[in-house]
């Protein structure tokens, strides 16, 4: 009989570790890991539920929402409520955060199903959350209590739907992945002090928006196409266009991900609060690296919910030669 060490076993297994009141954050991973279960089985039979396709109404973001965010949106925000450890949630389904005004202590940041355009074709989607702990004592939460930096996250975590179903999270002691057993209906630890190799030799950039890309960027795909044996060049290009999809495999094998500025997008397009800071704080726990290019991602103090950041994340070796191609070519328009 194989050992196998469940979700719920794990985090009570290493609470100690976590600074604050005990429990608390095991029933918040707790809450979680029951709402992902329950989008997991939406997710899986999508394709039989006539629960593919728009919903008719379209989010804070102008995206048109599919059936399945809404779900898995209600779902997470149900187990929150429940959980009564969470006291506002930002979600990107949402222009305005929701005070549960409860006692809670936490505040959760989610994007409840990123990716969702891949849905209708069966491509893997994922959940992201970021887990803080208010700063006020009591009371309403207030802006100070959300708008945190990345730094003080106490808690982040993805949900990959894909050929099996993965929750990867960290408290700041290391990256640890589960996979759903479905003959049990628990996730069980699958992936212990999962690191990040410190170079890889795949890139991962939708090369469709080069021409719209800054300088350095653009300087860093010509170097990933060039032949030097040395270094492992051409290297491969691998874009899925779903970030937990792209950056569980960046983790896994190695590799550079990158969402930059562009015409288009003069801030990136990725959000800050519920995609970039969570993906920052798990990819540096596992020996990544994430900035902006210019910027370490965890250390933007955020000024509004829904902002976007440029993103630069992956083998920190990858990462820290992009930021010195920004650099350079910094230094190069500032002496013309
Ligand atoms: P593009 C999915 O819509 C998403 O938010 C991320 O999951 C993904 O990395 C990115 O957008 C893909 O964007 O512009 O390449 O389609």
């Amino acid at each position: 009989m194989m050992e196998f060490k469940t979700l719920g076993q794990f985090i009570i297994e290493k609470q100690e570790e976590f600074p604050f009141a005990k429990g608390e954050l095991s029933r918040l991973l707790r809450d979680i890991g029951i709402a992902a279960k329950v989008v997991n089985r939406e997710v899986n039979k999508a394709g039989l539920a006539e629960i593919l396709g728009p919903y008719g109404q379209f989010n804070v973001q102008g995206e048109e929402q599919q059936k399945l965010d809404v779900l898995a949106d209600k779902e997470f925000i149900s187990a929150l409520k429940r959980g009564g450890e969470c006291c506002y949630i930002a979600s990107e389904e949402h222009e305005e955060g929701l005070d549960l005004s409860s006692e809670g202590k936490y505040i959760v940041c989610i994007d409840p199903l990123d990716g969702s355009s891949n849905i209708d074709v069966n491509i893997s989607i994922g959940t992201i959350f970021s887990i803080y702990r208010r700063k006020s004592s009591s009371g309403r939460v207030s802006e100070e209590d959300v708008l945190q930096q990345g730094v003080h996250q106490v808690a982040a975590g993805y949900v990959l739907y894909g050929s099996s179903t993965m929750l990867v999270y960290t408290t700041g002691h290391g990256v640890n992945g589960f996979t759903l057993d479905p003959s049990i209906g628990e996730f069980c630890l699958s992936h212990p002090m999962m690191r990040i190799p410190e170079n890889g030799n795949t890139y991962s950039i939708n090369q469709g928006n080069f021409i719209n890309f800054p300088p350095a960027i653009k300087e860093y795909v010509k170097m990933c196409q060039e032949e030097n044996l040395e270094s492992g060049r051409p290297y491969s290009l691998r874009y899925i266009g779903s970030l937990v999809a792209d950056l569980h495999r960046t983790i896994l094998k190695g590799g550079i991900f990158m969402y930059p500025e562009s015409v288009r997008h003069r801030k990136g397009k990725l959000r800050l609060m519920y995609e970039c800071n969570p993906m920052a704080f798990i990819l540096e726990q596992a020996g990544g690296r994430a900035s902006t290019g210019k910027e370490r991602i965890l250390e933007i103090q955020p000024d509004e919910l829904h902002q976007r950041t440029p993103l630069v994340i992956g083998s920190s070796a990858m990462v820290l030669v992009v930021e010195k191609l920004y650099a350079d070519i910094g230094k190069i328009a500032q002496s013309t």
